[in-house]
């Protein structure tokens, strides 16, 4: 069916059979599918994740925390395969009623809390272990600007862009050109930014950071959705700057790997229980 040949009915009807990557995840209600618990390690912070780009912005941080010296900071990090459904079971939906990955439960509190949204994650553990978030007020302002800065645009660049050019059944250009529009308005306003200060907030490395990085390096690097050239990423000099500095940190090649069941057989850290999963 064409673009333009296609009158909405009155009332939308789910057609399971919609097409496209993720058809057989995607559904229009929300709750759990099947009874499943979630395991529990041994340390206060247990994580139950995938390495995606949402995924990894948690784990940076952590394996930060830990390279800090914070030795409370110790995580178990479980795998969810999102491919597979295992945010419908019922332990996960427990922990984050959102089924998506990340959620994570610090067992540390009583009763244990529980912690989903990316961002919500990443305040909660840099607020909890005192690094990474500015306590002086104009300094966390900017943070915490740059944090949600980030998760209210990146839908447009994963679940907008990334959908219509890497996975809808078909290319449609009105939703690409929209798409492709907003997503370098981004990363020009991520480079007119990089152009003035080192970090997001200037000269401190910061949750903001953590959380642009996956999403916005992985662009400029030209691994997400195979649009390098299509949206000329490597223009964004300040970006580029940016992202390599980050990728260098080893903390960020760690926190990379935590909970990654694809890709090259050394890069696989499907779980984490200890530093030396890792090393
Ligand atoms: N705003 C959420 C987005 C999380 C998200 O979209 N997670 C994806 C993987 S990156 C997911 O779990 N998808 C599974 C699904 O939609 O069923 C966050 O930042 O935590």
């Amino acid at each position: 069916m064409s673009e333009s040949s296609w009158t909405p009915p009155k009332v939308w009807k789910w057609d399971s059979a919609g097409g496209g990557r993720f058809a057989n995840i995607n559904r229009p209600i929300a709750g759990a599918t099947h009874e499943k618990e979630l395991p529990v390690g041994e340390h206060p912070i247990q994580l139950y994740s995938l390495a995606t780009p949402n995924g990894i912005k948690v784990t940076i941080l952590l394996e930060e925390l830990l390279a800090l010296g914070k030795k409370e900071a110790e995580y178990d990090a479980w795998l969810i395969n999102i491919g597979e459904g295992d945010q419908f079971g019922s332990g996960f939906v427990a922990a984050n009623p959102n089924s998506k990955i990340p959620a994570m439960v610090d067992r540390s509190t009583s009763p244990p809390t529980r912690v989903f949204e990316s961002g919500a994650i990443l305040v909660y553990l840099a607020e909890k272990y005192g690094a990474f978030l500015p306590e002086e007020p104009s300094a966390r302002a900017e943070c915490m600007s740059w944090l949600f800065w980030q998760m209210a645009s990146t839908p447009y660049l994963g679940g907008g862009f990334g959908h219509f050019y890497a996975y809808a059944p078909e290319k449609w250009k009105y939703p690409i050109d929209r798409y492709a529009m907003e997503v370098k308005r981004q990363l020009d306003v991520l480079d007119r930014n990089l152009a003035e200060r080192r970090f997001l907030i200037g000269d401190e490395y910061t949750i903001a950071d953590m959380a642009t990085y996956p999403w916005y390096g992985g662009l400029v690097l030209g691994l997400l959705y195979d649009a390098g050239e299509f949206l000329d990423v490597t223009s964004y000099t300040n970006v580029v700057r940016w992202t390599h500095e980050i990728g260098e940190r080893p903390a960020v090649q760690r926190g990379r790997r935590v909970n990654r069941a694809w890709g090259e057989e050394g890069e696989r850290v499907p779980e984490r229980h200890s530093a030396a999963d890792l090393d």
